[in-house]
């Protein structure tokens, strides 16, 4: 499996639940490494883009609400196959459907408040970690 790149973001609701330690704690106890991280405090700009996929749903002005909420935590992980192993560690996006074990499992709350964002393919980590990191990362 080849060494990728991805990026994953504790969401505002990992923050103030102070669950950032226990969750990057899951990251690196599955052998993963994290070579960058910042707080940082989003715009709708960037969350128009980063989420670009869900402009037109319903539900978009309340992701927007909740991820400029307060400040999240971006993270550039790598290790082998990192993208797909890191989606497994996160959970499934449905809150119904992520099982106990993963961390969407045992700390989202809902669908939307859900913790913790990790790229969806490595063309698309690449794309998250030029966009959150710059375009020299
Ligand atoms: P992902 O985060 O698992 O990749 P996406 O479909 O890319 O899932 O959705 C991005 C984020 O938008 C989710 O993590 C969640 O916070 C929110 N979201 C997705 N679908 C819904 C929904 O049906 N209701 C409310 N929020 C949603
Ligand atoms: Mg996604």
């Amino acid at each position: 499996m080849p060494v990728e790149r991805t990026y994953i973001m504790l969401k505002p609701d990992c923050i103030k639940r102070k669950l950032i330690g226990r969750v990057i704690k899951r990251i690196e106890s599955k052998g993963y490494n994290i070579s960058n991280i910042k707080m940082m405090n989003l715009d709708e700009k960037i969350l128009t883009e980063h989420y670009a996929h869900l402009v037109d749903k319903p539900f978009f002005p309340s992701i927007v609400e909740y991820m400029t909420s307060g400040p999240v935590v971006g993270m550039i992980v790598e290790g082998e196959n990192a993208v797909k192993g890191m989606r497994i560690l996160m959970g499934a996006t449905k809150f119904e459907e992520a099982t106990a074990g993963t961390i969407r499992g045992d700390f989202a709350t809902s669908t939307s408040e859900n913790i913790i964002h990790g790229s969806d393919s490595s063309e698309n980590g690449e794309i998250e970690i030029k966009r959150f990191f710059g375009e020299n990362a």
